[in-house]
């Protein structure tokens, strides 16, 4: 245990091992992982939270790569995650990632960490929102995390950032797609990659299109849309922000630096329309609410006892007993009821 404050102390104080040791310690959950989070809570909630997304091959690691050149050179320390929900593996697609990101390797201030499936997806995305606790505490300022996959697993992921970036490339043919997956109502800002290709423009277009019908259905239902920008009290005035669409030829770094002032566009907005703070509340309800739930049903299940619950199974399977009338007898019988 004193090991582990330890750690957690190391890590305040910008010790890069014991930033290592502390994210494979949250990743293998445990109660070692609850108690450092717990020393952690203190010191996060200041990162800003970008979350990149879309179809494999778009460019995704690459836009990470440029971003984080440009925050390095204004000497922003920048975290870096690539989730790989589709690989049990942290070989292939994120072995690429890192030899994609060599250039960034061995800045210090620039962190990076692979992260692959483990089996199922409610794991992964719990262990990367834990990962950025870590990261957040150790103060870095920009968290970019790379996400590949289609629809659930990029949205399960999204909801740890402040920010989602969906990255899309033309000649995919699935800009239909995208729609599909609710992927467009994730993004805040959407990036057409490789616009040095044929088709980028028709792939802008397409967007903006999705993204007017949107704006149509949206001012139906809840009033007056406004465009991004410096945006006064928006959310809480029932104003939206206005995703922009920004073309980038991320191997060229072409439209980089445009992408990273919408970035910091979002962020402002985020602050000023209270839309951050509002963020925050509602990450804390659901993460009470899911670990009240859980707890609740591991003691609620204790109380009616695996004994009593494996005789009612019989009684079911040999049609002495029906499901519902034995699922009530034991709330009776526990005195749940
Ligand atoms: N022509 C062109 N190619 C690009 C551009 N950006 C990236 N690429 C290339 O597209 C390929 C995929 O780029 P990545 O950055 O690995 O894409 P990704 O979305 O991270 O890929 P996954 O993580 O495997 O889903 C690489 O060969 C890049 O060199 C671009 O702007 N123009
Ligand atoms: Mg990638």
């Amino acid at each position: 245990v004193a090991e582990k404050i330890d750690l957690v102390e190391r890590l305040l104080a910008g010790d890069r091992r014991a930033l290592a040791r502390l994210i494979s310690l949250v990743e293998n959950d445990g109660q070692a992982a609850v108690r450092a989070l717990s020393a952690l809570h203190p010191h996060g909630g200041r990162a800003h939270i970008v979350g990149v997304t879309g179809a494999p091959g778009t460019g995704k690691s690459t836009v990470v790569n440029e971003l984080t050149k440009l925050y390095r050179a204004a000497d922003v320390r920048v975290g870096i995650i690539a989730v790989d929900p589709t690989s049990p593996f942290s070989g292939g697609a994120l072995l690429g990632d890192r030899i994609r990101m060599r250039d960034l390797a061995g800045d210090p201030g620039v962190f990076i960490r692979s992260m692959a499936s483990r089996g199922n997806l409610g794991g992964l995305a719990r262990a990367t929102s834990d990962v950025i606790k870590v990261l957040d505490a150790a103060g870095y300022p920009t968290i970019l995390v790379e996400t590949v996959g289609a629809g659930q697993s990029e949205v399960e992921i999204a909801r740890a950032a402040h920010t989602t970036l969906v990255v899309e490339a033309p000649g995919l043919g699935d800009d239909v797609q995208a729609i599909k997956a609710g992927v467009l109502e994730i993004a805040d800002i959407l990036v057409v990659n490789k616009a040095d290709r044929e088709g980028a423009e028709h792939t802008r277009r397409a967007l903006q299109m999705m993204l007017d019908l949107g704006n149509e259905q949206h001012v139906r239902h809840h009033g007056k849309v406004m465009s991004a920008g410096p945006a006064g009290r928006a959310e809480s005035a029932g104003i939206q922000w206005q995703p922009p669409i920004c073309a980038t030829v991320a191997i060229r770094g072409e439209g980089v630096p445009e992408l990273q002032a919408a970035i910091a566009q979002h962020y402002h907005y985020l602050q000023e329309s209270g839309a951050w703070s509002q963020r925050e509340r509602a990450r804390a309800a659901a993460e009470l609410d899911h670990l009240l739930r859980d707890r609740l049903v591991n003691h609620l299940f204790e109380r009616i006892g695996s004994d009593a619950i494996e005789r009612a199974i019989a009684q079911i399977a040999a049609r002495q007993l029906d499901a519902h009338t034995a699922a009530a007898m034991l709330l009776a019988d526990a005195g749940l009821v």
